[in-house]
């Protein structure tokens, strides 16, 4: 079938909106058509050129929500007219990733999603003679893609797909970060670096979970009154901070965080979040994503003194299992979604929300098929 699509030809050029074709689900596959999709800042660090796996020509997204429209042979799990959300980390049930219970990062499939694939090697989409990539194996800056079935979440039909579909990625990764990942306790002090469309997941959490202090760090300070409305309790822009910011930060939280999250992509303000954590039980937690060829570094002492310095990808959680929840914990009003979708965009607009992004001027833009 021919399908709408925004297509990365190279990195760093806008994406280009094409007619493509897309070929119809093989065994275990099925065919969504996309209602929404997110854009993450994960999208622009591979349309920048900055991910050493990133691959063109491809369709990024992978923030979607929508309808299955036809399933592959073989497919039991999901049917025609369920209401889904794509998973860049599925969750096969079975792969020794995810029989240990250790960890949410699914490996069967990952070999061939991370070179743009299908899970037989090849690729649905093409443009005329031209194979398109894949991206994180979900590709929703089209209004139709093919997934494996255990890369999508079922969910319930009353959520509305132009919100929900931010629970495809920045939601889950930072609410899950506290809940899954790091466990935070009430009580806990926490501090999150970078306040955009993670962050603000991760405060909001923490607020969930009872925190008694979240303190948010970020230049923009735009992003002050709305992290207060999230649950934000201290605010500190950088700028604003005369000396360095670990000694600042330490003393704002009484010598240091139990929790904390980097969620700009930095290595700098890595090593500022680990540093910050309380001696002898800190924990920071990595959800940035940092370009190729850049390295975290800290004093090794810092972890003998018992700081922790961990990394969580989609928050650790397992998708068909917690998107779901997830999904129910928004509409029983439990976090909120509505006042982060700042804009509300065209597929052929795609772009300007690349520059929101960049100009600081939008939390979430989503593209409403
Ligand atoms: P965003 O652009 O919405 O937010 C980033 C925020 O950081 C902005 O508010 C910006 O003002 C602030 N910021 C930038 N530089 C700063 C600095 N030096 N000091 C303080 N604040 C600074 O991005 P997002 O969508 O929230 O994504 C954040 C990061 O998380 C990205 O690196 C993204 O790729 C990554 N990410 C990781 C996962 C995962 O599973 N690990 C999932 C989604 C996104
Ligand atoms: N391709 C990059 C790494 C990108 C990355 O870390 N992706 C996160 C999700 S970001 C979503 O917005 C992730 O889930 N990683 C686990 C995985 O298996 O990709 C690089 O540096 O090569
Ligand atoms: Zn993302």
């Amino acid at each position: 079938m021919d399908v709408r699509a925004a297509v990365a030809f190279e990195a760093g050029k806008p994406l280009s909106i094409e007619t493509v074709h897309l070929e119809g689900p093989k065994a275990g596959e099925v065919l969504i058509e996309l209602k929404a999709t997110g854009l993450c800042h994960t999208d622009e660090f591979t349309r920048s050129g900055a991910d050493p796996e990133g691959l063109f020509p491809a369709i990024f997204g992978h923030e979607g929500a929508g309808i299955v429209v036809d399933v592959g042979p073989g497919v039991t799990s999901v049917k025609k007219g369920d209401h889904v959300i794509p998973l860049y980390t599925p969750e096969c049930r079975g792969c020794k990733s995810c029989l240990s219970q250790k960890t949410n990062l699914c490996t069967a499939i990952r070999a061939t999603q991370g070179k743009g694939l299908m899970p037989d090697g090849t690729s649905r989409f093409r443009l005329g003679k031209q194979m398109i990539h894949h991206y994180m194996g979900c590709s929703t800056f089209a209004n139709y893609t093919v997934l494996p079935e255990i890369a999508v979440a079922k969910i319930r039909e009353d959520a509305p797909f132009e919100k929900v579909c931010y629970i495809g990625c920045g939601v889950t990764t930072g609410v899950g970060a506290v809940v899954y990942t790091a466990k935070v306790e009430a009580g806990a002090k926490v501090v999150v670096f970078g306040l955009g469309g993670i962050g603000l997941n991760v405060v909001q959490a923490a607020r969930m979970v009872g925190a008694d202090m979240i303190v948010g760090v970020d230049l923009n300070p735009a992003r002050k009154e709305i992290a207060e409305k999230f649950g934000m309790t201290h605010f500190v822009n950088p700028k604003e901070v005369e000396g360095d910011l670990v000694p600042y930060l330490v003393n704002l939280t009484g010598g240091g965080a139990d929790y904390s999250f980097e969620c700009i992509g930095s290595v700098k303000t890595m090593r500022q979040a680990l540093e910050c954590c309380h001696r002898g039980w800190g924990e920071s937690i990595i959800i940035g994503v940092a370009g190729a060829g850049q390295e975290i570094s800290t004093r090794p002492f810092q972890l003998v003194t018992g700081r922790v310095w961990k990394g969580s990808a989609f928050g650790g959680a397992r998708g068909r299992t917690d998107v779901p929840k997830i999904v129910d914990w928004y509409m029983d009003g439990k976090i909120q979604v509505d006042p982060l979708i700042t804009h509300t965009l065209k597929l052929e607009e795609i772009n300007h929300g690349f520059d929101l992004m960049h100009e600081g001027k939008s939390i979430r833009s989503v593209v409403k098929y």
